[in-house]
């Protein structure tokens, strides 16, 4: 291409040598180790392109066509595109791609269907829901009334008939469903059911799931909800960003919730990285890639298992599977910082009914979406499985446990060398 269009590293080298070498830093540190962890994923090098196009530099407040700025006729079209090919891909009858995040998308979405004080029934945090699931140090706790469910003492899965329960005792202006760290399928029909009966809006958080959704992995919550939010870099593999569906008849006021009640001017860049993920997103390799991501997410489970950490609610139906390492006498934090000793990147998590506090946690979350996007099986996933094994039981001040560690680094080095997550030539071209 002769004109310039965007990112050019040697300049950015010459003109902030320590940002330039933060960035190599962090292709090798994501490159030469294992990501885990399940929110994450390694998106395309035509996804980073747009992430690094000068549409970053663009103000257009407002929605295409109606902006309150000049100059928006490429940011009016990149928009466009964005959304017709997430309603496309979803079956939405709406979509708005400017939330900045997944929390944003919520905290619009709360906007939209909810005012302040209405009783808001979700899953708990430390079941595993998320901090705008009315967590009390986040604002769906401070300014709706958090009426939260857990999953049951010994399937670890949601009980269907408590949410009923709950939602008939309290008449939630909103039900939420979907979560951070719940690993088997959900039964939106059910949850539908249960908030007709009540007569609440069901909100389905989708944030972790909704690349699988689009890679018809697993069920869509689209049919059975009036909102539908969303991340849309964890599976889904595109930028760092939000995403609402909803039906038709809800659009204005979700679109006035998002812009102007929450946010200002759309990140523009990153709605047309969000419109090229979609567009992956819509490939038949794609629907190869959402199923390998959940047989990888079995295999780890089953392989972890086979090291003695079992696993949360019997296994996985998605992407992620949840660890308790009780039986193994080592806690979440532990594991995790030997995990990184040893070049696996993953993260502590409360597990049901933990008797730990969230910074110590009895358990780890994996997930597998970055393995698979590298191509691996689950051979590899077999292979991870007993790294983890080996890594958690290696006490770093132990005799023996820091070469244990370093053999294991090493072995995770070899590991991705055969699985790169970019070619070098391939982010920087
Ligand atoms: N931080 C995300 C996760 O890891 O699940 C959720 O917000």
């Amino acid at each position: 291409m002769d004109t310039f269009w965007g990112p050019d590293f040697a300049a950015l080298e010459r003109a902030d040598p320590e940002i330039a070498r933060v960035l190599l830093a962090e292709v090798d540190r994501q490159g030469s180790g294992l990501q885990l962890i399940a929110s994450e994923n390694f998106t395309s090098s035509a996804v980073l392109a747009a992430l690094g196009s000068t549409l970053a530099n663009k103000y257009a407040e407002g929605y295409p066509g109606e902006r309150y700025y000049g100059g928006c006729l490429e940011a009016d079209r990149a928009e466009t595109l964005a959304v017709e090919r997430a309603k496309a891909l979803f079956g939405a009858e709406h979509a708005n791609v400017q939330p900045h995040s997944g929390a944003a998308a919520n905290l619009a979405a709360y906007a939209a269907l909810a005012e302040p004080g209405d009783p808001v029934l979700a899953m708990e945090l430390p079941h595993g829901g998320h901090l705008t699931h009315g967590s009390r140090v986040n604002f769906s706790g401070k300014w709706f009334h958090p009426i939260g469910y857990r999953v049951c003492p010994d399937t670890e899965e949601i009980d269907y008939d408590e949410v009923r329960d709950l939602a008939l005792a309290h008449r939630p202006k909103m039900i939420i469903c979907g979560a951070t760290a719940y690993p088997r399928l959900i039964d939106f029909a059910r949850f539908r059911e249960i908030a007709d009966e009540v007569g609440a809006y069901l909100m389905v958080d989708a944030a972790h799931f909704i690349g699988l959704v689009a890679g018809q992995a697993v069920p869509s919550p689209v049919p059975h909800a009036d909102v539908v939010t969303c991340t849309t870099h964890k599976v889904l593999r595109g930028p760092r960003g939000g995403m609402i569906l909803c039906r038709a008849e809800l659009a204005q006021r979700v679109d006035k919730a998002v812009f102007p009640f929450s946010q200002g001017g759309p990140m523009m860049h990153a709605i047309a990285a969000k419109a090229v993920a979609f567009r992956e997103a819509s490939q038949p390799e794609f629907r190869t890639y959402a199923r390998q991501v959940v047989t990888n997410a079995q295999a780890l489970a089953a392989g972890l298992e086979a090291e003695g950490m079992r696993p949360v609610a019997g296994g996985t139906d998605t992407h992620l599977a949840l660890a308790d390492l009780r039986g193994l006498g080592i806690s979440g934090r532990d594991a995790e910082t030997r995990c990184d000793l040893a070049r696996i990147t993953l993260n502590k998590n409360a597990i049901p009914y933990d008797p730990e506090r969230p910074a110590v946690a009895s358990g780890i979350r994996v997930g597998s979406p970055s393995v698979t996007t590298q191509g691996m099986r689950e051979a590899e996933m077999r292979q991870i499985a007993a790294l983890i094994g080996v890594a958690v039981r290696s006490d770093p001040d132990s005799a023996g446990g820091a070469s244990r560690l370093a053999d294991a680094a090493d072995e995770v080095a070899a590991l991705v060398r055969r699985f790169p997550a970019y070619g070098r030539q391939e982010v920087m071209a």
